[in-house]
C-alpha cells in the first residue's frame, strides 16, 4: 500500500485522491471496511507486518519483511501467525452431521467431538470450492475452518434448500498459528504437558489461558509440527498474541505467516492459487481423502464417479527449475504461466517459489496427465526468459501422515 503522494500536501486537494504506490506507480488499493481486520490486526502491524494478502474479505499477512529469517523461524525454532482469515463456519443441531458430510466429499463417520479433519467441498460438478479442516465439537456441532472462499453462503444455501434442522452462521473463533520444531515446546509452557502431551494430530480441546477461552488444536498450515489456538473472544487478540509471544521468548519465537517455500516443499494444497476453477480432488491431488465407494453421499459424488470413468486429465505436480533455466524474476511469480511440452501448450505454473531447503526455484503446475510423469523436462516463459522445468518425483517434502 503506498502513501499519499505530495499533491495531498496541497490544501484543495481531496484527502484520498491521486494516491500512487510509492514502490510502482499504481493507484493505490483503496481498502474499506468490507476487507475486515482480525483480532491479532495491532498485534501484528506492532511486531512489523510488511505485507498483507486478502483472504476471505480479510487481511492476512504475508511477510514481516525477512523471508530467509521467517523461513529459519519456521524450521528450526517457532513461528506465531496471525491465520484468522482461515475463518470458520458453524454448523449446529439436530442435522449438523448428515450436513456437514453432505457437503464433504472426505468420509466423516468416526469423526469423534474433540477431533477433526482436513476436508475437500466440490460443487455439483466435483471441482473443488474449498478444503476446510473440519472440527467436531460436539455430536451436534461443527466448526468449518475455511480456505479462500465463500462456503458459508453454500453452507447456509444447502441447508435451507434440503431443509436441514441446524444454524449455520459464523462464530467468533479465530484461530493464531504457533509452527515449527519448538512449538510444542512452547505450547506444554503455555497449557501444560498434561493438556498437550495427550493432543494427538488433529485433535482439540477447550482450554483457559489467563482466563481467555480459547480451542486448541494440534494443526496448522505446515508440515513443521504445530498448534493452533481458536481465540473465542475477539476483544482479546493482542493481549493473547502478548502472551504466547512472551513465553516464546526462550524458544526463540517471532512473527511469521503460511510460508509460500515451506508449504510448496511440504506439498500442502494452497485453494484458489495452485487449482483453478475446475480442478477436481483427484487432479489436485487430494484423491487419498476421497472415498467414492463409501455408503455416504455427498455433493459432486456422482460426477466425481463420471470423472473418474472417463478419466481424470490432468495433475497437479511439482516442478523444479533446473538450473542453467535463467533468472526467473521476483518471486513468488505471478501466475498462472503457460507450461509447454515440445512446443505444444500442455497446462500452467501455478506457482513458484524459492526453495531455501532444496536451494532452488520450485514450482506447482496443473498439467496433463501425459506431461506430469516425473522426470518429464518442461518449459515456461517466466518475464520473457523461457525457464526449464522438471516434473520432480512426489513429495518435495516429508511424506503425508498416515
Ligand atoms: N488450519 C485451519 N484452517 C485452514 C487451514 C489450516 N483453512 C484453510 C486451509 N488451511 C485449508 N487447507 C489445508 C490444507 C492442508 C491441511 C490443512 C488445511 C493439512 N493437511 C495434512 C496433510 O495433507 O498432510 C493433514 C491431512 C489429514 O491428515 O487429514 O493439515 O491449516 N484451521
Amino acid at each position: 500500500m503506498g502513501r499519499g503522494n505530495q499533491t495531498n500536501k496541497s490544501p484543495d486537494a481531496q484527502p484520498g485522491l491521486n494516491h500512487r504506490c510509492v514502490c510502482c506507480g499504481m493507484p493505490e488499493i483503496m481498502l474499506g471496511p468490507r476487507v475486515r481486520k482480525s483480532p491479532f490486526f495491532e498485534a501484528t502491524v506492532a511486531a512489523g507486518v510488511s505485507a498483507f494478502t486478502i483472504y476471505n474479505h480479510m487481511y492476512m499477512p504475508t511477510s514481516y519483511g525477512d523471508p530467509a529469517e521467517e523461513y529459519r523461524r519456521l524450521t528450526e525454532r517457532v513461528a506465531l501467525w496471525d491465520v484468522a482469515s482461515q475463518r470458520q463456519i458453524e454448523i449446529v443441531g439436530p442435522d449438523a452431521a448428515s450436513l456437514t458430510q453432505y457437503l464433504s466429499a472426505r468420509n466423516l463417520a468416526g469423526l469423534k467431538g474433540g477431533r477433526a479433519r482436513y476436508a475437500p467441498i466440490c460443487d455439483h460438478d466435483g471441482c473443488l470450492i474449498n478444503d476446510p479442516v473440519v472440527l467436531r465439537l460436539a455430536d451436534d456441532r461443527f466448526w468449518l475452518s475455511i480456505a479462500d472462499s465463500d462456503l458459508g453462503l453454500w453452507a447456509k444455501a444447502v441447508a435451507a434448500e434440503r431443509g436441514a434442522d441446524v444454524r449455520v452462521f459464523e462464530p467468533d473463533a479465530s484461530p493464531l498459528a504457533i509452527q515449527g520444531p519448538l512449538a510444542e515446546d512452547l505450547a506444554i509452557d503455555l497449557f501444560g504437558a498434561d493438556v498437550v502431551g495427550p493432543l494427538g494430530f488433529f485433535h482439540h480441546v477447550g482450554v483457559e489461558l489467563d482466563g481467555i477461552r480459547l480451542v486448541l488444536c494440534r494443526s496448522g498450515w505446515s508440515k513443521q509440527n504445530g498448534f493452533e489456538l481458536f481465540l473465542t473472544d475477539r476483544s482479546r487478540g493482542v493481549e493473547l498474541w502478548d502472551r504466547v509471544m512472551a513465553a516464546g521468548t526462550r524458544f526463540g519465537i517471532g512473527p511469521g505467516t503460511p510460508n509460500a517455500s515451506e508449504r510448496i516443499e511440504s506439498g500442502l494444497l494452497s485453494f484458489g492459487s495452485d487449482n483453478d476453477p475446475l480442478t477436481d480432488p483427484f487432479e489436485a491431488g487430494l484423491g487419498t481423502w476421497v472415498n467414492l465407494d463409501g455408503e455416504y453421499d455427498f455433493i459432486g459424488k456422482a460426477a466425481l464417479l463420471a470423472r473418474v470413468e472417463s478419466g481424470i486429465e490432468r495433475a497437479l505436480v511439482n516442478v523444479s527449475f533446473i538450473d542453467d533455466s535463467g533468472p526467473v524474476g521476483p518471486l513468488p511469480l505471478e501466475h498462472p504461466r503457460a507450461v509447454l511440452l515440445e512446443g505444444q501448450e500442455v497446462g500452467e505454473l501455478r506457482n513458484a517459489v524459492w526453495s531455501p531447503r532444496l536451494g532452488q526455484v520450485i514450482g506447482i503446475g496443473l498439467v496433463k496427465r501425459s506431461a506430469g510423469t516425473p522426470g518429464t523436462r518442461l518449459t515456461v516463459d517466466v518475464n520473457g526468459v523461457v525457464c526449464s522445468v522438471v516434473v520432480a518425483p512426489e513429495p518435495f517434502g516429508a511424506p503425508r501422515r498416515p
